[in-house]
């Protein structure tokens, strides 16, 4: 078992937890409470307050006060930005220990997945955008309006950060998530108003301290804890919140959305994936794609917006990538995220294991073959569910047209390219796609014609700071991440001097 840090020791005995709003902990007596769970061992690890109207306005004002036109932020010269996202990253990496073990506390998930994705991943995203503080630019513009008496035109556009921003995060990847959110809306100079997941709230404090730490001007990064129905509602639906960055289900999704048109508010959505992974008979070397394929479908215990969910195999090499495909989970030990050695944790709560376990026995019903796992729990406690394949002659079957978030995968025959492509757009949804192939030619197209927003050849879908992010049809609106994700917390203003 591994010892936590003095610094998680102390921030944990604190046990009720309170808002950090304007540069610090709030006193959020008065309000009810959540518990957080550890999902792998059923236990309370701390209280968090479930915040109303009131402490979301409280929030929302010390975001704005930090962005009002005199304040330190807005004068703030882009390179000082910088260097305050810089420090932050560092101060993650100081810190990563800390913040992987309240992860794996509060979501469940492997300790290696918590350091590297979560920790790391913070990190690196807070570095990547520490460096684009110096480089948002405008554009200068020839335009053809005719002035009077000689006079010319001289037009350009600026980008203004757009104010205020409501970021709503869910659970899988706590920090990472959150990172990728606050730290392009920081880079290109808003303030941020940040609501983490009920599920796994803790970690999101413990950022905002090391915020301060860095050197961040109070109230440019404010936590608001809380549920959806009252503490994300009262958050997507106020006037001074200028831009809202949602990740999650698409069922809330369209919610938030809705209520960001009422008060037309920029929005971007990072919603849910079926995503499919394609394997042709020529994937370079086939037991690796499988290998891919089960690590794109169980890493984070399948609790992944960009997880392999539907695979795809050409019928020649169906039984054998099958077959491999299930080695690979019947071998993976299943075991709480502290066990250096486990490879697949528990899911992250109780109702979320039922809803997994609802689509498994639909799964059944409905006729598709089960070939590894089920709905049995390996472990006496903890929210655990075996790495679960089934097979499907084809694609109408419920678990193969929603997402599970779940380590859950469904198998499917393909005759030839496009009834792969037939098979693969025939969804809702369109956030990321696998293709295994050694064929340039054929993956280029299905590079063009896959209804995804991130494709990957040869590997499982991973993040990079660098890479956009987001989907096609009902798994989202715009892109985060890269040069476009810190663009998105920015306006446009056009100017033309008539000299
Ligand atoms: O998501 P929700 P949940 C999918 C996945 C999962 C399902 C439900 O299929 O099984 O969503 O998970 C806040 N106004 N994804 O219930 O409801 C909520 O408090 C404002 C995919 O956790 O979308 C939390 O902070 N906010 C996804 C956040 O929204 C509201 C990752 C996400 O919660 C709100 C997670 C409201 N009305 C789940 N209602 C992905 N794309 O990676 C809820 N929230």
């Amino acid at each position: 078992m591994i010892q936590l840090t003095n610094r998680l020791q102390q921030f944990l005995a604190k046990k009720n937890h309170h808002h950090f709003i304007d540069g610090s902990y709030t006193n959020a007596e008065s309000e009810q409470q959540i518990t957080v769970i550890n999902p792998a061992t059923e236990a309370a690890i701390g209280k968090v307050a479930l915040g109303t109207k009131e402490s979301v306005n409280q929030a929302v004002a010390a975001a704005k006060k930090a962005f009002n036109y005199n304040s330190d932020w807005r004068k703030m010269s882009p390179d000082d930005r910088g260097k305050i996202l810089y420090r932050l990253a560092e101060k993650i990496t100081e810190h990563a220990e800390s913040l992987a073990q309240l992860v794996t506390l509060e979501n469940g998930k492997l300790i290696k997945d918590a350091r590297s994705s979560d920790a790391g991943g913070a990190a690196k995203t807070f570095r990547y955008y520490a460096g684009w503080a110096t480089k948002i630019e405008g554009e200068t513009l020839d335009i053809s309006q005719p002035q009077k008496g000689g006079r010319q035109n001289f037009a350009f556009t600026r980008r203004e950060p757009v104010g205020v921003v409501a970021a709503i995060v869910p659970w899988n990847f706590p920090i990472s998530i959150a990172a990728w959110k606050i730290a392009p809306a920081l880079a290109a100079g808003c303030t941020v108003v940040l609501k983490p997941s009920e599920e796994t709230p803790l970690s999101a404090l413990l950022l905002a301290e090391l915020a301060m730490e860095a050197g961040m001007p109070p109230g440019v990064f404010n936590v608001i804890t809380g549920d959806g129905r009252t503490t994300g509602a009262s958050l997507t639906t106020h006037p001074d919140v200028k831009k809202i960055t949602f990740t999650g289900s698409t069922y809330t999704g369209k919610i938030i959305g809705k209520a960001a048109m009422d008060n037309i508010t920029d929005i971007s959505l990072e919603l849910g994936g079926k995503s499919p992974a394609i394997v042709f008979n020529d994937a370079d070397d086939l037991a690796f794609a499988a290998q891919g394929v089960a690590a794109g479908i169980f890493r984070n215990q399948g609790q992944v917006c960009v997880a392999g969910s539907r695979v795809y195999i050409q019928k020649k090499v169906f039984d054998k990538v099958l077959t491999d495909i299930s080695h690979a989970a019947q071998k993976m030990k299943i075991s709480h995220g502290f066990d250096e050695t486990a490879q697949l944790g528990p899911l992250v709560s109780k109702g979320h294991l039922q809803k997994v376990r609802g689509y498994i026995h639909t799964g059944m019903e409905e006729g598709a073959t089960l070939v590894s796992g089920g709905v049995v729990n390996p472990k006496d406690k903890g929210f655990y569910l075996a790495p679960t394949i089934f097979s499907a002659p084809d694609n109408d079957q419920q678990i193969i047209t929603e997402e599970i978030f779940g380590p859950v995968l469904v198998a499917v025959p393909f005759e030839d390219m496009e009834d792969a492509l037939r098979l693969a757009n025939d969804s809702h949804l369109g956030l990321a796609a696998t293709v295994w192939t050694k064929d340039i030619s054929k993956a280029m197209s299905m590079i063009n014609r896959l209804e995804a927003g991130v494709i990957y050849v040869n590997s499982p879908v991973r993040s990079d700071p660098g890479l956009p992010l987001g989907g096609y049809k009902q798994s989202g609106i715009g892109r985060e991440l890269g040069k476009v994700g810190v663009y998105s917390y920015t306006t446009l203003k056009s100017v033309n001097i008539v000299y």
